[in-house]
């Protein structure tokens, strides 16, 4: 990390955190101490942000929580640095269409509407996640699946068993399953979607489905890892969804 020319320059190999300037390090990091407000508290947070590993710290927001409590804002600076150049990330690479353009591909491509089936699996009752996707009204102003012309769209609700979802998948034969898995504690999400792939494979429908699963903590390397096709985090929505189904499930027709 250098200047040259007036010009700060950045190093991919040497990357670090930006605060007030390019390369200085600084990291704002937000935590409560049960000490009470006051001068021992105050001593205590940059104490504490030091032993982090952290130095110049800064306080800049320091609150009395109450009942011996204290929140604070602070500005650390680290000396660590990251390697970018050796980062390697896995994503799905494909063009996010519009509603009416992802209609118009499908039509034009495929020539008949989707068939979706989507479920959240065995004791996960999160079902928010699932219908921002599938549901008419959509989420962050993009419309669901269900309001796109080219979808047909069997939404499962919640705490669905996995005997269930492949039941469905075989009856509507569906082109695509999406599947929810919020709940992670002791690791029920991976166990749950092991279960239904296990299905899926055994009834041998999981060859000609796209087998997708979503959820704040399920990503792309997840969902390859456990068998499926792609995962999508958090942030998702509805037109990323429907324009990744289009593009593969279209790229698979015509390799067939
Ligand atoms: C609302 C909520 C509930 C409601 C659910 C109501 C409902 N009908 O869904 C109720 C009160 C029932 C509930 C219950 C429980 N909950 Co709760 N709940 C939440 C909360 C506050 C919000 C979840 C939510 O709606 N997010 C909004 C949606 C839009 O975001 P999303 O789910 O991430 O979905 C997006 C993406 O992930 C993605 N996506 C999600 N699914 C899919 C699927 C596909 C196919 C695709 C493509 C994309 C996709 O797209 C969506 C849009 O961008 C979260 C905390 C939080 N702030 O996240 C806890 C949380 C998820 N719950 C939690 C827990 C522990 C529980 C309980 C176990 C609590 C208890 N002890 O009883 C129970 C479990 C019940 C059960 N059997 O599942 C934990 C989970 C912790 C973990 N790591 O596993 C959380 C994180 C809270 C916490 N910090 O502890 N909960």
């Amino acid at each position: 990390m250098n200047e040259a020319n007036g010009k700060v320059f950045i190093d991919p190999k040497q990357l670090t955190s930006y605060g007030d300037a390019t390369n200085d390090g600084a990291v704002q990091l937000s935590f409560t101490l049960p000490i009470p407000h006051g001068a021992l508290a105050k001593e205590a947070a940059k104490k504490f942000v030091q032993n982090l590993g952290f130095d110049k710290s800064e306080i800049v927001t320091m609150e009395d929580m109450k009942e011996g409590y204290t929140f604070f804002v602070v500005y650390g600076h680290t000396q660590k640095t990251i390697d970018i150049s050796k980062i390697k990330v896995m994503e799905v690479n494909f063009r996010v269409m519009s509603r009416e353009e992802t209609d118009a591909f499908i039509q034009e491509k495929i020539g008949r509407p989707l068939v979706v089936v989507g479920a959240t699996v065995e004791s996960d009752a999160h079902t928010v996640g699932l219908d921002a996707i599938l549901n008419m009204k959509g989420y962050h102003g993009d419309y669901g699946l269900e309001r796109y012309k080219m979808f047909t769209v069997h939404n499962m609700g919640s705490q669905v068993l996995c005997e269930e979802v492949v039941r469905k998948v075989k009856e509507t034969k569906a082109d695509a399953l999406l599947i929810s898995q919020i709940v992670t504690q002791k690791n029920i999400h991976i166990q749950n979607l092991t279960k239904l792939m296990d299905l899926l494979e055994i009834e041998g429908v999981r060859k000609d489905l796209l087998a997708i699963i979503g959820g704040p903590r399920i990503s792309y390397e997840l969902a390859l890892e456990l068998g499926y096709d792609v995962g999508f985090g958090s942030g998702t929505v509805p037109s990323q969804v429907a324009s990744y189904i289009a593009t593969t499930l279209s790229e698979r027709t015509e390799m067939a």
